[in-house]
């Protein structure tokens, strides 16, 4: 990928890490935890430490059920966290993650420097937000909202109709000004997918990159993850979580979402040394 993030040039085939620091309530993993301003700050600090490339900061649970948050107490989560960041000089590019069009120019306007949007451009006045500001956006698919998505999990090629909806995406943000090189596609790993959806996708990752943009993956602890292994509870799934990372990189995945940016990026790394030596050694002549 060759993308301008904030004051960071993504150039190359990553992997790259995306570090997660949730300062909500009640996210499926972590909730609670980095709900103060301070812990949120923080953790992105511990993040950056342990090798993030970039952290994504959220105020809104999108777990399955999760309720819709009002705009002015996500803002009052997020924004005070992203602006003590820049105010102390914090390296690295901060995403915000939002569906909201308030709430992301509120989060632009104090120093974050990509929107991801987990329904995928479903709001216009989103789009339009991030038009104007010029930034980068994550376009990840999902079908209904938080509360409904799980029913909607019905495919009958997870795969293609998953490339098909992103293609869609894509349209949304064309038609509001935002030119494809500044967007990055991810699945949606557990958003109106089943477990097994999950599975095919990881699998048939490749198949997405025919969209001609840099695929995010966001496996980390999720719920198939512990119905794989047999019930692990979410701060358990750090085996799982890496195994998932090492296939998405092998895959093709420029990016991945993680809690433990430590453990995914020694993964993420030795994953793709292992995909450029296939590609190296495919390409190569054949002896004699
Ligand atoms: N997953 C979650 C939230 N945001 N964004 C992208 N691009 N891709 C993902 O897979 C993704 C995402 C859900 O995980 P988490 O933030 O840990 O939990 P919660 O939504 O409960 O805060």
């Amino acid at each position: 990928m060759k993308m301008q993030i904030g004051a960071r040039l993504f150039d190359g085939p990553g992997p790259f890490v995306m570090g997660i620091v949730n300062a909500t309530p009640d996210s499926f993993s972590d909730g609670g935890l980095f709900l103060d301003a301070g812990a949120a700050i923080a953790q992105a600090l511990r993040l950056a430490d342990e090798g993030a490339d970039l952290v994504d900061v959220g105020g809104e649970s999108t777990r399955p059920g999760a309720a819709p948050v009002p705009d002015d107490e996500e803002l009052g989560r997020v924004v005070p966290v992203i602006a003590a960041l820049r105010a102390r000089g914090f390296p690295l590019p901060i995403s915000i993650d939002t569906r909201k069009a308030a709430v992301a120019r509120a989060a632009l306007d104090a120093g974050a420097d990509l929107v991801n949007d987990v329904s995928g451009l479903a709001d216009p006045s989103l789009a339009r937000v991030v038009a104007e500001a010029g930034a980068p956006i994550v376009l990840m698919h999902s079908r209904g909202t938080p509360e409904d998505m799980q029913r909607r999990a019905v495919y009958g090629d997870v795969v293609q109709e998953v490339a098909a909806e992103l293609e869609q995406a894509l349209g949304r943000a064309a038609a509001a000004g935002i030119p494809r090189e500044r967007t990055i596609l991810d699945p949606g790993l557990g958003f109106a997918k089943t477990a097994e959806h999950n599975l095919v996708l990881l699998a048939r990752l490749g198949e997405l990159r025919a969209l001609g943009r840099p695929i995010l993956v966001g496996p980390s602890r999720k719920s198939f993850i512990g119905r794989i292994a047999g019930s692990a509870a979410p701060g358990d799934r750090l085996p799982g979580t890496l195994a998932a990372v090492t296939a998405a990189v092998v895959a093709g995945a420029e990016l991945v979402r993680v809690h433990d940016v430590a453990a995914a990026r020694q993964a993420a790394l030795v994953a793709a040394a292992i995909r450029d030596a296939t590609r190296a050694s495919s390409a190569a002549p054949a002896p004699g």
